[in-house]
């Protein structure tokens, strides 16, 4: 299960489904909820579900066990004695139910078991924040399902290049993108998921004109009637001493104290006018301008002083996208903002590493980090589907840091991108390895392959270029053969579709490192003729992977970067004769 639930207990009376369920609602029912099991029982092969009791029945929603004295959105799933007994604390939590029994149906059986379980952290999820290409239509509605069914309940919509969130914040949506908006916050609710509309007015402001402040207003409201009850104002990323009026200059004076006292009024008179007169609204929430550390200044004295301490403030770590973040960096945050702290991660966000799709495992951030801040939310890559790797592991993150196993949560979200197939894991573990380095979390790429190719020159020094070979050509095969594998046995299309440019540079590169083995054959053998083929074709490989664009900004502007540098290192240490060192 994932994330896997805090307290299980296997019992031997599992069931099998058969083709009638009853299906039998208690007090605490949810639509979205009674969807998912439907959804489920048609399924595992159930052909029809009775109202009431029957030889297998589904008690949904506060019928016998229950979830009472959980957290927030805890739930109960109990299966044994021919029933299946799901109820949440709280709709979500019973949606939560119903997305665990989903996971628990396999063909028509169910094994019997006995769930307790609830979420350590309160937000869970992503912000869309990236610079260059935002994702599409598709993509968010399908992340938002991918959100609902790891048990995640945010997404924040922020994307740095939708000209309506930044550059133009002022404009209202035109109807057709209204539309796509009210059809993505009726998807989060559905899936139970808080869409949050982040709107990030900071590049051209006038805090002391009322009409700015209206216009901000106004946006939130177009959203507030689709629907949205979670908003968010992010003054990331701008000169915060920069004014864009004199009554601004006037009033609050040049600095980062006067910048704080700005944005704190703000927020204040949103909370005030807006968010105090609508009680179905979430805390709302500001990305500050010092987002990325936590040294006492001026600005922060200000948001700690002055901002209403109802308003919860995005902080990236140390750093903007750091290697770790502690716990005690995060309590250092806490106290130096004065607020409820919630990380906006900077992982696998690709904007700032142009042709890189990064897909190494989620990790550095401490579990302690749960008694600090009120959750953990991803801001992902350019490509939504590929961003499904790391984001399975801040699903397991967020759910139970304690429990959270770096290495154990790669692999399962490899296996899951795979369907549960086999080979294709292994062939995105290989893919995989080569888009590890990020240089901020992840330092070192392509451990495995450079694990290897260390290998065949220590083996070829010895004198055994056969036995070097025969060591390290299945790896090189394996990398060659892994992106028809992945198009063939990804779950999900989209991922061979957005990874497409770096599984066309992984084909020829793996192509260019075999060459590279028979260009040391040929040598070796003194057939300079062969080696001058070789050589040629490594070249011409070589310039082949290095037109390959991908379509996406900022990736479209150069070749993708892949398994770097161990690919080239290799490929001109092979072409000059032999390893120097
Ligand atoms: O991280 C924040 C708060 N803001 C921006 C993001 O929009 C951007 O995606 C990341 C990564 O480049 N860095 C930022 O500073």
């Amino acid at each position: 299960m994932t994330p896997e639930p805090q307290q299980t207990t296997h019992r031997d009376d599992g069931l099998d489904l058969g083709d009638t369920v009853g299906l039998v609602h208690g007090p605490a029912t949810d639509p979205d909820a009674e969807r998912v099991v439907r959804e489920t029982l048609t399924r595992a092969g159930v052909q029809t579900i009775t109202d009431g009791e029957s030889a297998v029945t589904v008690r949904l929603g506060g019928t016998s066990a229950s979830a009472d004295g959980l957290p927030p959105e805890g739930y109960v799933v109990a299966v044994g004695d021919n029933q299946v007994v799901l109820d949440g604390v709280d709709q979500r939590g019973t949606f939560y139910a119903a997305q665990t029994f989903a996971q628990l149906v396999q063909g028509n059986h169910v094994d019997g078991v006995e769930i307790r379980d609830w979420p350590t952290m309160r937000y869970r999820g992503s912000i869309e924040g990236f610079y260059g290409t935002p994702w599409s239509h598709a993509d968010r509605l399908d992340h938002l399902d991918y959100l609902g069914t790891h048990r995640m309940n945010t997404y924040e919509y922020a994307p740095k290049d939708d000209p309506y969130h930044r550059e133009q914040w002022r404009d209202p949506y035109p109807a057709d993108k209204l539309a796509e908006l009210g059809e993505l916050v009726e998807r989060a609710l559905r899936n139970k998921v808080d869409f949050t509309f982040a709107l990030s007015p900071g590049l051209s402001i006038r805090y002391t004109d009322d009409s700015d402040f209206q216009a901000l207003i106004a946006k939130f409201e177009a959203l507030y009637a689709l629907g949205a009850r979670a908003f968010n104002v992010a003054l990331d990323d701008i000169e915060y001493e920069k004014w864009h009026s004199s009554e601004d200059e006037e009033k609050y004076g040049a600095g980062g104290g006067g910048a704080g006292r700005a944005q704190s009024e703000l927020l204040n008179r949103i909370q005030r006018e807006w968010v105090a007169t609508k009680p179905d609204l979430a805390p709302l929430q500001m990305v500050p301008t010092e987002y990325y550390n936590v040294d006492e200044t001026p600005y922060k004295q200000a948001l700690r002083e002055e901002m209403d301490s109802a308003v919860v403030v995005h902080w990236t770590g140390i750093g903007v996208v750091p290697e770790t973040i502690t716990s005690a960096q995060a309590a250092e945050a806490k106290a130096v903002f004065g607020h409820d702290i919630l990380i906006w991660d900077n992982y696998p966000v690709n904007d700032y590493a142009a042709a890189r799709i990064l897909l190494a495992a989620y990790s550095g951030r401490e579990p302690g980090l749960a008694d600090q801040v009120v959750g953990v939310i991803s801001n992902p890559m350019n490509q939504a589907a590929a961003s499904k790797i790391a984001l399975y592991s801040f699903a397991e993150f967020g759910w139970n840091p304690a429990t959270y196993d770096e290495q154990a949560s790669w692999h399962r979200a490899l296996a899951e991108r795979a369907g549960g197939d086999a080979e294709t894991i292994a062939a995105l573990e290989v893919f995989a390895d080569l888009a590890t380095y990020d240089g901020r979390l992840h330092l070192v790429n392509a451990p495995v392959l450079a694990a290897q190719t260390a290998a065949f020159w220590k083996i070829w020094k010895a004198g055994d270029l056969a036995g070097a070979i025969a060591q390290l050509e299945p790896y090189l095969e394996a990398i060659e053969n892994a992106p028809a594998r992945i198009r063939a046995g990804v779950a999900d299309p989209s991922f061979a579709d957005e990874a497409g440019a770096w599984l066309d540079a992984a084909f020829l590169w793996a192509q260019a490192l075999r060459e590279s083995l028979r260009h040391l054959e040929a040598v070796a053998e003194g057939n300079s003729s062969d080696a001058a083929t070789t050589r040629d074709q490594i070249d011409h490989l070589v310039t082949q992977a290095k037109t390959i664009r991908d379509t996406r900004l900022p990736h479209s502007k150069t070749h993708p970067q892949l398994g770097d540098p161990v690919i080239e290192t290799f490929l001109t240490e092979a072409t000059e004769g032999g390893r120097v060192s």
